[in-house]
This record gives structure tokens, sequence and C-alpha cells, in this order.
């Protein structure tokens, strides 16, 4: 029997309907996404009386706090001492793997809700919808088709800044008829597309702004003008007075070159381990890339840990996309 999203989604609000005490986690170092879509959610169990709080492994930038409910959200190591017991569900948001969440949460009443290639339906419940553009998105559809809550103006940002942050406002692949349907249901409910975009696109710390000067230094491209790389060694973080959540968004920069394909930024963790973080434009599958080193994704944008210094990291990594584009 094959599970269409719609019937999985069926079951996670039947889940929801005959709880009471629901915990919501997502991805480490949650991106809009994964804190959009996660709050949005609590916001609709707690609409039906139900409890829902949200906690994350690890904190996220100043931004995403404008989300309305984000001052509630735990960063913490570990789950409740009550876990799984007391629980009727935790939500494990936008995350293909289980070690994503960053947390032990199996064995344990888990309901994955992702929309990534190459999930590893680890979940009691999978709900899974690979067309869909972003997590929050599919919160949508669970909430039209099945839990039926009226979406109030806190909720309808919350969700929002999940559709807006994973489409790149609007521009990337992803940006389809859905993304547009959704958008207009959420505006409608009270969101405000200018204010979303003034505090996500611009309110960068200085120390981002600075850490992507010292990155862009560090641009390679490959001669046949298809690859670009950027690094950020360990020094720059200090140098530009920046924090681990202000390289987010710099390996975009390679991207944007015209005829580059492929852009990745590798981050030097300790001289033994770099970290990968790259973007592609339509045609080149980084996921494959990144599941070579046990990483994942999806094509358009995929992460992986290298076990070797950043130098090397380079240019074993360049040697395979060469291969590719
Ligand atoms: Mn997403």
């Amino acid at each position: 029997m094959t599970t269409t999203p719609d019937t999985a989604a069926l079951e996670v609000a039947e889940r929801i309907r005959a709880g009471r005490n629901f915990l919501i986690t997502s991805h480490r170092n949650p991106d809009g996404d994964a804190l959009g879509s996660g709050l949005g959610l609590q916001r609709l169990i707690r609409h039906l009386g139900k409890n829902a709080r949200m906690q994350v492994r690890d904190g996220f930038g100043h931004a995403l706090h404008n989300i309305p409910g984000a001052s509630e959200v735990s960063v913490t190591d570990a789950l409740p001492a009550d876990y799984p017991n007391a629980y009727d569900a935790i939500f494990t948001m936008e995350c293909p793997e289980v070690e994503r969440t960053g947390y032990q949460v199996l064995p344990g009443p888990v309901v994955n809700i992702d929309h990534h290639l190459g999930n590893k339906m680890y979940g009691e419940i999978n709900y899974l919808d690979l067309e869909a553009p972003s997590v929050g998105e599919m919160v949508m559809q669970l909430n039209r088709n099945h839990l039926r809550v009226p979406i109030d103006r806190e909720t309808a940002v919350a969700l929002y800044v999940s559709l807006a942050t994973d489409t790149g406002f609007f521009r990337y692949h992803n940006t389809t008829l859905r993304a547009f349907e959704a958008a207009e249901e959420l505006v409608r409910a009270g969101a405000v597309p200018g204010d979303v975009s003034l505090w996500i696109n611009e309110s960068n710390s200085r120390g981002s702004i600075k850490l992507l000067g010292l990155c862009l230094t560090t641009l390679d491209v490959t001669p046949d003008g298809k690859i670009a790389t950027m690094q950020l060694s360990k020094a720059f973080l200090a140098d530009a007075g920046a924090t681990p959540e202000d390289t987010e968004g710099i390996v975009n920069y390679g991207r944007s070159i015209d005829g580059v394909l492929v852009s990745a930024l590798l981050k030097e963790i300790d001289d033994k381990t770099t970290r990968v973080s790259m973007r592609a434009k339509p045609g080149v599958d980084v996921q494959a890339v990144a599941s070579m080193f046990g990483g994942g994704g999806h094509k358009a944008a995929s992460g992986c840990t290298m076990p070797m210094p950043l130098t090397q990291a380079k240019a074993k990594l360049v040697s395979i996309l060469q291969e590719i584009v």
C-alpha cells in the first residue's frame, strides 16, 4: 500500500486529536522553515485546547526571534525527563534523518514531517511530501484538509516565514503555484510580507557582514567558471566578531555568479574536520555529493562533514564536483 502525503496527514491529524501533550523539535542549527513550521504547528495544536511546546538543540539568529512564539522555544541539550512516557507524540520537523534533531527521540512516538528527498522514514508516522515548497506549507495542508483550525495572524506569520525562507523569498524552483496559494492564504490571514522581509533580509548583524567580507576574499572559481568555493577558517569568526549563526547564507554568493553551477563554502571545524555547505543551480545534484560523506539535504542545497583539513577537503570536493558539472 502506498501512503500518499494526504493519507499520512490524516494519520497525523488523528494522532493530534487523540492526544493532549506534544513536543515539537527540528534540526540542529534551526532555520526559518524549522522554526516557522514548528511554531505554526504548535499554535494550531494549542488552538485545539492541547499542550504543545517546541525545543531545539541549537540557538538561532536574532532575525528568527521575531517569529511569534520564538522566545518560548527552549534551546536545550536534552529531551525532558518525562519523555517519551508523558507525550502523545514528538514532531520532528524537517529532519531527513533522526540524528539531525540532536536528540535521542527514538524509541518514542515520533511523527516525522519533512519534504526532503531521501528521508529515512524513521517515524511511527511519516508525513512526507517532496513537492511541498516548505514544511510549513505541509502544516497548512494538514490544517486545511484535516485539523481545520482558523489561522490567526501569529500562526500566519510563523508559516509565512517557513514558506518565504525556504523559497528564497519566492525565487527558487520550489516557488510553485502551491507556494503562491499558501502565500495567498497567509497574507489573507494577516501576514505582512514586507515586514517579514525587513526583519529577515535587512537585519543582518555587523559580524555577519564582516564575516561575509572575509569569506569573499577567499573566493575561488575553477577555470571553466562552473564551480565556486569559499573558505571560512576558524580565525574568521573571531576576526569578524561573528557567531556560528552568522555563516548562514554566505554560500549563496558563490552561486550568484554568472556561469557558476555549484557553490561550496568550506568551514574549518578543527584541523581534521571540515564542514561543507553546497548550493547548486538546476541540473546539478549536490545531495549526491553530500551523501558520499554521510551528509544530506536536497538537490539544490546540501551539506556534509569531511574528515580532513580544509585545504585537503577543498581539493577533494572540487575534483568530485568537476566530474558532475
Ligand atoms: Mn524546508
